[in-house]
């Protein structure tokens, strides 16, 4: 006598064999995804907006002595950044508008403080790094693009004595 498999019943045999291999390729799949994950932000270590870098005591932080910052249309991400004095800090800007972009330390609203004369242009999609190191003081940063400053592309930096590095997005910088 001959009894044939159901159709059924192969078409479920098959549907959890299919299954199981399934579960295996995406098994191996998670433990592949897992043991090279890395944090999707902050691997840079570098302050950027709306997060403080540093001890809680005010110290510098040694290991990350950077700052990462956004040019948009027409406003930097972060418009009050804070470094410490004579300290070099690296300045990382990140253009993700749709114009070129420029930050600038000049003596253009800076009566007060030494004329750092930076001037970083970024393109449109591009990263551009500088260098601060500047005495304590508070200094008034710039886009140069004719309009943007008026658009309300400017921010403060505040340069202190053994001060943290932060990168803040505040509503008016100058009263910070
Ligand atoms: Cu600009």
């Amino acid at each position: 006598m001959n009894f044939p498999v159901p159709a059924r019943l192969r078409a479920i045999a098959l549907a959890i064999g299919l299954g199981c291999t399934l579960l295996t390729v995406s098994l191996l799949w998670g433990a592949a995804q897992a043991a090279d994950s890395t944090p999707a932000s902050g691997t840079s270590g570098c302050a950027m907006a709306s997060e403080t870098k540093g001890s809680p005591a005010g110290t510098p932080a040694a290991e990350a002595n950077c700052i990462e910052d956004d040019m948009h249309d027409i406003y930097f991400g972060a418009n009050l950044l804070t470094v410490p004095a004579d300290t070099d800090v690296k300045v990382i800007f990140h253009n993700v508008g749709a114009a070129e972009h420029t930050f600038v330390i000049s003596d253009h609203n800076n009566q007060d403080v030494e004329n750092l004369d930076i001037n970083l242009a970024v393109q449109p999609g591009e990263t551009g790094e500088t260098t601060i190191n500047a005495p304590a003081g508070t200094y008034y940063f710039w886009c140069d693009i004719p309009g943007h400053e008026a658009a309300g592309m400017w921010g403060i930096l505040k340069v202190e004595e053994n001060g943290p590095i932060t990168a803040q997005s505040v509503d008016d910088p100058k009263a910070a």
